[in-house]
């Protein structure tokens, strides 16, 4: 089995590329929640959206997120109220976040409910929340303090600097069912191309994951999301040069150098793969750009082929 830990877009994109290549019941994602909320009473889990609705083809390609075919009568009502639009729920998108509160709300587990939308979706691959505890993402901006993450990153377009970012529940939780045997009986473990500071960090800080990921070190491949010093999307390129090494490939390498064996990086930076090297973590160059699905499933083989048996 190969498990996948992931954020969002990124993770979704390379999944669906992983899946041409593949059988979905090979396929375990272990998905972040530290950007999950509550809006209108609603349970919003950002990142197990994402990739449900990627890996069902019912993703809107443009955002990279939300339901295709979308609208948004509902939001448009709820402006004359004066109520909350900042976080856009679609009047499709809404009908899951009904289901997943109601379920929420008769004590079924966020990986109980992920497990049921997975199914009426079809989708045969295995898909955990990292916790069904709760796991709050944090981010601290001088002369603001500290804010919830969608405040942040949709509310204020994650244009504020970040000083520091907390995994608000991280000690007290723990993984959800099947998360620790899922990565201490991998095949392979692949950190997808999400990002390190917000989306994949909260992963590993629930309790005992990180530990058992560097337990896996040697069968652990990243793949690098900072491609020539910038980010495909979102702030990765900010936060890792303000919390890490640098954004570059090389900064990638040190940020996970004790989870991650081998760090598959693009054909862009190939000049940096001795530096990388050089960090003790081993480097795969290739092409990393998903531009699309075949270029997605290119990347998962390689990703597939980056540790010797
Ligand atoms: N991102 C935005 O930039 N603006 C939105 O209004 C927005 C709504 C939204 C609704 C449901 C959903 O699953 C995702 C949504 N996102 C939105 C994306 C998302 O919140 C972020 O991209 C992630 O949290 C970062 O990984």
């Amino acid at each position: 089995v190969i498990v996948t830990l992931a954020g969002g877009v990124g993770a979704a994109r390379f999944l669906a590329g992983l899946l041409d290549v593949v059988p979905p019941g090979d396929v375990t994602a272990i998905v972040n929640v530290g950007d999950d909320f509550v809006l209108h009473g609603l349970s919003i889990s950002p990142d197990l959206d994402t990739v449900t609705y990627t890996l069902a083809g019912e993703v809107d390609r443009q955002r990279g997120w939300g339901r295709a075919d979308e609208t948004w009568l509902v939001m448009e009502e709820l402006e004359r109220y004066g109520g909350q639009t900042w976080f856009g729920l679609g009047d499709r998108d809404l009908a899951l976040h009904l289901y997943r509160s109601q379920r929420r709300a008769e004590g079924a587990t966020l990986s109980e409910i992920t497990a049921e939308v997975a199914r009426a979706k079809g989708l045969g691959v295995r898909l955990l929340p990292v916790t069904d505890d709760r796991l709050a993402t944090k981010v601290v901006v001088p002369g603001e303090g500290e804010l919830a993450f969608q405040d942040w990153f949709v509310g204020r377009r994650h244009a504020l600097p970040v000083e520091a970012v907390r995994f608000d529940g991280a000690a007290e939780s723990r993984p959800a069912p099947g998360v620790l045997d899922a990565i201490a009986s991998a095949d392979l473990v692949v950190v997808a191309p999400s990002n390190p500071v917000v989306s994949i960090a909260p992963v590993l800080a629930v309790a005992g994951v990180g530990e058992a990921v560097r337990r896996r070190r040697d069968d652990v491949v990243a793949v690098s999301p900072i491609v020539g010093g910038r980010a495909l999307k979102g702030p990765a390129a900010e936060l890792l040069s303000t919390l890490g090494a640098g954004a570059t490939a090389v900064g990638v390498a040190r940020w996970y150098a004790s989870e991650v064996g081998t760090l598959v990086i693009d054909e862009l930076d190939t000049s940096l793969a001795s530096e990388v090297a050089a960090t003790g973590v081993r480097c795969v160059v290739t092409d990393t750009v998903m531009r699309d699905r075949a270029a997605a499933a290119a990347l998962a083989r390689v990703v597939l082929g980056a540790v010797e048996p």
